[in-house]
């Protein structure tokens, strides 16, 4: 039987199990990546874990999520970052230097290596042919030091592409396809694998803009094979040597099929507030925009904002809205300044930014209240962008700067009849991506070899083993698809903390609940229950970091999103998974108990549980782990599951 190309790249870095679906595999990690707000976590972790020296082929330390420094807090961490990197040996993205995808594809992702980082949008290279996955920080610090990477071997789903995009439609409306047709949490426990005669009309960049995005539908990762696509725009980044090519065969077969036609595709947008809220823009047209962002990783590239630049050319924007191009690299903005481009985007009246994640996050440029924003981000969770009862919608570049020039939601080819000389740009690269590197520290080039750390990086808690009575009350119940910024916000007056958890933890919840961190503590143990795919989102481990902190001891879902289900036993809180009925029953105040010496059953491999609701009547919720995992969540965690296994075994730390 043939192989799809996930199976082949596992299968070049498969150090334990076997490629069945379900299985627990462990895969070689070449190379890693970590950003400013997971990164500081990951140091702290490998110096705590005594680890000394970087062992992947590549480590980056990017700075790029909170590059304004609105506090010395922030600072401190870049500041610690660099230090940290220097120590270890990791290259070094200087704050401003760009957002860690955007950095990483230009400079370090290569086909057939697999790359694990601590940012849910790491699969974005898989538009390259990498195999790339975003994790919590503590897999990072542990991959990092040389073990290998442990995950469920997912389905592998063809997605194969027919057909042609027509004018207008673009590579970000292939994705919100997607999300229309399977939902945020479509794509859980699956790798999607892009084929089909559809794959050779789109350049490399375009493809990264789906794989990034697949994050939105929960998947694990999004694949496409190599081919002369990939092989220009590695000629084009001087790095053609790293080209491989990778085919799945052609008897490849696959645990399900879907299939797109690039040519019934017209430009579409992600309504508020959800990323799976998809219609097409002609559905939506006509309300006032008063924002349109341009940029995120997701369409920050510089093949992104130059379509935009060229339908600004010779015009203004609307005087009602206001519009910034936030590019995700700053070699992005260089090329594009000395083209002339900026400055044409700036004549038109755009506000030009440095290159940062910002108001992704909700940090710079909130929206005004009871107002609509368009950007070419991947999320639009509510409150997402700063501001509670937000309206974001998630469009294509082209569909944003239509709306900036019109002032209201407009379909681009409505308004290519009504202007003269506006045109469909379409896609076009540059000759050579000839930016300069300035600002990439590279290992053997580092400014530090000692850790510095600020007053306010803290020191990482680490969570005693688990104990046989696991037991308190329902503290809070959530409905489906809460997200981690909804665990744990990632707004600025909220950011500057996560590397000072007991100050972070205090705004735990408190996007569903202001009183939940001081009932958490005051409680000393408890638990929370949820609906569907609770902890979507980000990779930020301080999800689960926070809620251990503050006590909480399990988590009754339906279902979990597959990173943070992965924190939640590195942290050890107990994930157990409870049907419809019973989360319908359970309120919020009940007593729970677990019925099962939790510690026994968790370590031996015990799938039901029963769970006691305020003494009255017995539930089933289920534990579904594989041994490593159960191990990990009986010591306490995988810091304390590290340490203990260095204990028991003299060795140096490590994974397994
Ligand atoms: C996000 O897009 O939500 C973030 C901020 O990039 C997070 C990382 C973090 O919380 O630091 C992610 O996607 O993992
Ligand atoms: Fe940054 Fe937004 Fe991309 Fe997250 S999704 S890495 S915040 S640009």
């Amino acid at each position: 039987m043939g192989q799809t190309l996930t199976e082949k790249i596992l299968e070049d870095h498969l150090v334990e199990g076997e490629l069945e679906t379900g299985e627990e595999i462990g895969i070689e990690i070449d190379q890693v990546l970590t950003q400013d707000t997971t990164g500081t976590m990951v140091w702290l972790q490998f110096e705590a874990m005594g680890l000394d020296e970087v062992q992947t082929e590549i480590a980056a330390q990017y700075c790029d999520h909170q590059t304004y420094q609105f506090d010395f807090k922030n600072t401190d961490d870049h500041r610690f970052l660099r230090s940290a990197a220097g120590t270890f040996g990791a290259h070094f993205s200087r704050p401003g230097n760009g957002i860690c995808h955007n950095v990483h594809r230009e400079n370090f992702a290569a086909p057939g290596k697999t790359l694990l980082g601590s940012d849910s949008h790491t699969p974005t290279p898989g538009g390259l042919g990498q195999l790339a996955i975003g994790a919590g920080g503590i897999d990072i610090t542990v991959a990092m030091g040389g073990a290998p990477y442990y995950v469920e071997m997912p389905e592998v789903v063809n997605v194969r592409l027919e057909g042609e995009l027509p004018e207008w439609a673009t590579a970000k409306d292939v994705i919100l396809e997607m999300l229309r047709r399977l939902t945020v949490k479509g794509g859980v426990g699956k790798i999607l694998e892009y084929t089909g005669p559809g794959v050779e009309t789109l350049t490399a960049p375009e493809r990264m803009t789906i794989t990034n995005m697949g994050t939105e539908l929960g998947a694990t990762t999004s694949i496409f094979p190599t081919d002369h696509q990939t092989e220009d725009y590695l000629e084009r980044l001087d790095r053609e040597e790293e080209y491989v090519e990778l085919q799945p065969d052609d008897d490849a077969e696959y645990d399900d099929e879907i299939v797109v036609d690039l040519s019934d595709l017209e430009p579409l947008v992600a309504q508020p507030s959800m990323p799976d809220k998809v219609v097409p823009v002609s559905e939506v047209t006509g309300q006032d925009v008063e924002q349109v962002i341009v940029g995120s990783c997701t369409n920050g590239g510089y093949e992104d904002i130059l379509p935009v630049a060229k339908m600004l050319e010779g015009r203004e924007v609307s005087m009602e809205t206001e519009t910034i191009v936030a590019p995700g690299s700053k070699q992005a903005s260089e090329m594009l300044a000395r083209q002339g481009w900026v400055a044409e985007m700036m004549a038109a009246g755009v506000n030009f930014s440095e290159a940062t994640c910002g108001a992704c996050i909700g940090i710079g440029h909130v929206p005004a209240s009871d107002s609509v924003s368009m950007r070419t981000f991947n999320r639009n969770f509510e409150g997402r962008s700063g501001i509670e009862d937000d309206n974001v919608f998630l469009c294509s570049p082209e569909v944003a700067a239509a709306a900036a020039i019109a002032g209201e939601i407009v379909d681009p080819r409505d308004l290519e009849d009504e202007l003269d000389d506006l045109e469909a740009p379409g896609v076009e690269l540059p000759d050579e991506y000839d930016g300069s590197k300035t600002d990439l520290i590279a290992p053997d080039e580092a400014v530090d070899d000692e850790l510095i750390k600020g007053p306010n990086i803290g020191d990482v808690p680490i969570r005693d083993q688990l104990g046989s009575d696991v037991s308190g009350e329902a503290l809070l119940k959530m409905e489906d698809n809460i997200t981690t910024d909804h665990i744990i916000p990632a707004t600025q007056d909220i950011l500057m903390y996560r590397s000072n958890v007991p100050k972070l933890s205090e705004f735990t919840l408190s996007r569903v609940d202001e009183t939940f961190a001081e009932r958490a503590l005051d409680a000393d143990g408890g638990f929370l229950v949820a609906g569907e795919n609770y902890g979507q989102g980000s990779s930020r481990e301080h999800a689960a970091l926070c809620p251990m902190y503050l006590g909480i001891e399990g988590v009754l879902a339906q279902s979990f999103a597959r990173i943070h289900r992965a924190n939640l036993f590195n942290f050890g809180i107990v994930p157990l998974t409870i049907d419809e009925e019973t989360y319908e029953n359970i309120d919020q105040g009940d007593d729970i108990e677990v019925v099962d010496d939790v510690y026994d059953a968790v370590a031996n491999g015990q799938e039901e549980f029963t769970v006691r609701v305020n003494g009255d009547y017995e539930v089933t919720a289920t534990l579904d782990a594989s041994q490593r995992e159960r191990d990990i969540l009986a010591a306490g965690g995988k810091l304390s599951w590290t340490k203990e296994q260095a204990e028991g075994t003299g060795a140096a730390p490590a994974d397994d």
